[in-house]
């Protein structure tokens, strides 16, 4: 019996330990959990539990049918008897209990009405390799440990799950769209059967990335055609034996034709007509097909432009269970870009958006770059409601915080509230993440350092911007890891939009890329009256001057400033603002958790000398170009151009961080 007790102590000790910041709730004083209109339902009991768990006072979970509520909304009330969740279904009653929860533990008022998510998929897609790796990943390894599987279950799926759970997600994506056809061996299912074990009674889909080959990669079938009919049984016996193993399993992620990735195209079959066929297979099951709009080949055409080219005369040709699953800029998840135009473009066929929380572009896990920003933009122009699923490449690994940077939890969690509800603010979202996450329990902070902080996070993705790209540059990143500058980098033999030339068409004349009607005119994808307000150099939105216009040097900016003078101030205010985070960090000292403190002052550190590589890279690139100097009221550089050139970051390192290779340069 006291062994029981203590490997059950253990084994909630584990949980808090590695738990995301925002997890970490207090235990409970005493607390009577009556449920009324029970259901028998794994996820019911995790509700239950939680709450017994963490909350302090009398709950009660009203299962009742409210078809308002949907299958994963619910109410928090206030009733005589303590605290009431209603909710319809199972999944309501969890959402809620987190809630109730969270809501406690920011201090906020328990009772907080109801709340109802605007899609009912909410989806991570890990980029993890089956050797363990992760694409685009700065939080260590995969979380998964595939040589384990399924002997060994370790605890942390359960926390990762729950994690999700707790801020709304509901399904993933285990394994990287460049996918290996081996996650379909049985031998891989049962591992991911294992995984979706543990992920259930958190209300968590399992979806796999599929291979377009696998059948004739796995089982050497002669071709992959999808009409051909072999080809279609052979996917249909797989998803049969698939829900053998996982009776809720979600669907497939398809990246195909894209990046060398086999597809239809291959056999000259239409992107639809390989969707529609894996979608027949997942059909009978109540799967969904997930399939990738991120295309793009080394054609005449502007990049930006293809995606809409090869997607959107297919519009009406999907089966009703494909959604075409869109990045939400048209290049490739850069600091800042305009939305992709295929959103809205095809009116007959559910679309989800795309986004990447690992910051593959915003300085890897060294990088504050809070993103509720970027994503709420992207609603600016794309009405939430026009799309009916959102998707987020996960930052998460096996790192101690499991996202490498603690602060980049808020980034996980800022992802999760706004697939609930893509009308919340970056500061709502801010607030609550600060209040859960950051703050000793023993040392509450003041306005004005909480103020400062909740700055410092709302301009984090801008300050990013600025010294990175601003002003509507883009992908000038280096060759392969995109993780510092530059402008210059040439790779023989490398196709021409995957290098930074392509993207920023420096020249004596001016700089950035005319994507104007006299141009490539991308801006005719856009409907009116964007199109023509993107069209015309002074209506075009600042951000996105360089996107769309090939800008003369001594242009006159509304600032009054020319468009050289504005580039440079712009890459010095980035400097600046990262130099003033360093400053509110250390002044909030006192009121946050001490290692996380400490963790985060050394990746500030390295962000403000990565800031000023990246200023005095681009700057000192640009002025031969621009033939002006840099303005005198801008600080000098500390480097110098040849230095930073001798510097090969990591062309033939695809995946080794840079900072590594950066610190050994200064
Ligand atoms: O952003 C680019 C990345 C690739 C990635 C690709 C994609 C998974 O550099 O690493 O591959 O996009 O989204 O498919």
């Amino acid at each position: 019996m006291t062994r029981l007790l203590f490997l059950v102590i253990l084994f909630f000790a584990t949980l808090a330990e590695a738990a995301p910041l925002w997890m970490d709730f207090d235990s409970s004083g005493g607390t009577r959990v009556t449920v009324k209109g029970r259901v028998k339902s794994p996820i019911l009991d995790t509700a239950v539990r939680e709450l017994a768990l963490h909350y302090d006072g009398d709950v009660t979970i009203d299962l009742k049918s409210d078809k308002s509520l949907g299958r994963d909304g619910f109410a928090i009330s206030e009733t005589p008897g303590g605290i009431t969740i209603t909710a319809s279904k199972p999944q309501g009653a969890l959402y809620g209990a987190y809630r109730l929860l969270r809501n406690v533990k920011a201090g906020y008022p328990a009772a907080s009405g109801r709340s109802v998510p605007a899609y009912g998929l909410r989806i991570l897609n890990h980029w993890d390799n089956l050797d363990g790796t992760v694409e685009r990943g700065y939080a260590g390894k995969s979380l998964w440990k595939w040589e384990e599987l399924p002997a060994t279950v370790s605890p942390r799926y359960e926390e990762y799950a729950r994690a999700c759970a707790s801020v709304g997600i509901n399904a993933a994506v285990l394994n990287n769209v460049n996918a290996s056809s081996r996650i379909l061996s049985a031998e891989y299912l049962e591992k991911v059967a294992a995984l979706a074990d543990v992920m259930r009674p958190y209300g968590i889909a399992v979806c796999l990335s599929v291979n377009f080959a696998s059948p004739v990669q796995l089982d050497s079938l002669p071709t992959a055609d999808p009409l051909d009919p072999a080809v279609a049984r052979w996917w249909k016996r797989k998803a049969d034996e698939i829900y053998r193993l996982v009776p809720d399993f979600g669907g497939f992620l398809v990246k195909a034709n894209s990046e060398g990735q086999p597809g239809p195209m291959d056999y000259g079959r239409t992107h639809a007509e390989g969707a529609n066929m894996l979608a027949r297979a997942l059909k009978p099951h109540g799967g969904i097909v997930m399939w990738r709009a991120f295309v793009y080949s080394p054609l005449d055409e502007d990049r930006a432009k293809q995606a809409y080219l090869e997607f959107q005369p297919l519009d009406g040709a999907f089966d009703p269970n494909v959604i075409v699953q869109i990045k939400n800029g048209p290049i490739d998840f850069q600091p800042r870009e305009p939305y992709s135009p295929l959103f809205g473009a095809m009116p007959s066929t559910p679309q989800m958006v795309e986004f990447q929380i690992t910051q593959e572009y915003l300085g890897h896990a060294n990088h504050l770059a809070y993103l509720a920003p970027m994503w709420t933009e992207f609603y600016d122009y794309v009405a939430p409601e026009s799309i009916v699923a959102s998707s987020g490449v996960a930052n998460i690994g096996d790192s101690e915080c499991l996202t490498g940077n603690p602060m980049a939890q808020a980034n996980w969690f800022a992802f999760g509230e706004l697939s609930w509800d893509p009308h919340a603010t970056p500061a709502e979202i801010a607030d609550e993440w600060l209040r859960l996450s950051v703050y000793r329990r023993d040392a509450a902070p003041d306005a004005a350092v909480h103020d400062a902080l909740m700055s410092m996070m709302l301009d984090s993705r801008e300050a990013v911007v600025d010294y990175m790209m601003p002003m509507g540059l883009h992908h000038i990143f280096a060759f392969g890891h995109h993780y510092g500058p530059e402008p210059w980098c040439d790779v023989p033999g490398a196709r021409a939009d995957w290098l930074p030339r392509y993207y920023h068409r420096a020249d004596s004349a001016g700089l950035g890329f005319d994507r104007s009607p006299s141009g490539s005119d991308a801006v005719g994808q856009y409907p009116e009256p964007l199109r023509s307000r993107l069209s015309s150099i002074e209506t075009c939105p600042e951000e996105f001057l360089l996107w769309f216009h090939h800008v003369p040097w001594d242009y006159t900016m509304p600032s009054g400033m020319t468009m050289w003078e504005q580039l440079c101030a712009s890459y010095q205010r980035g400097v600046d603002k990262v130099a003033g985070f360093q400053r509110v960090w250390d002044m909030a000292e006192p009121v946050v958790i001490p290692g996380l403190y400490a963790d985060v002052r050394g990746r500030l550190m390295t962000q403000m000398r990565d800031a000023e590589w990246w200023r005095d890279a681009c700057l000192l690139y640009f002025s031969q170009y621009s033939g002006r100097p840099i303005p005198l009221d801008i600080p000098r550089p500390v480097h110098t151009l040849d230095d930073m050139r001798a510097v090969n970051l990591g062309i033939t390192n695809f995946e080794s961080p840079a900072p590594q290779l950066l610190n050994k340069a200064r």
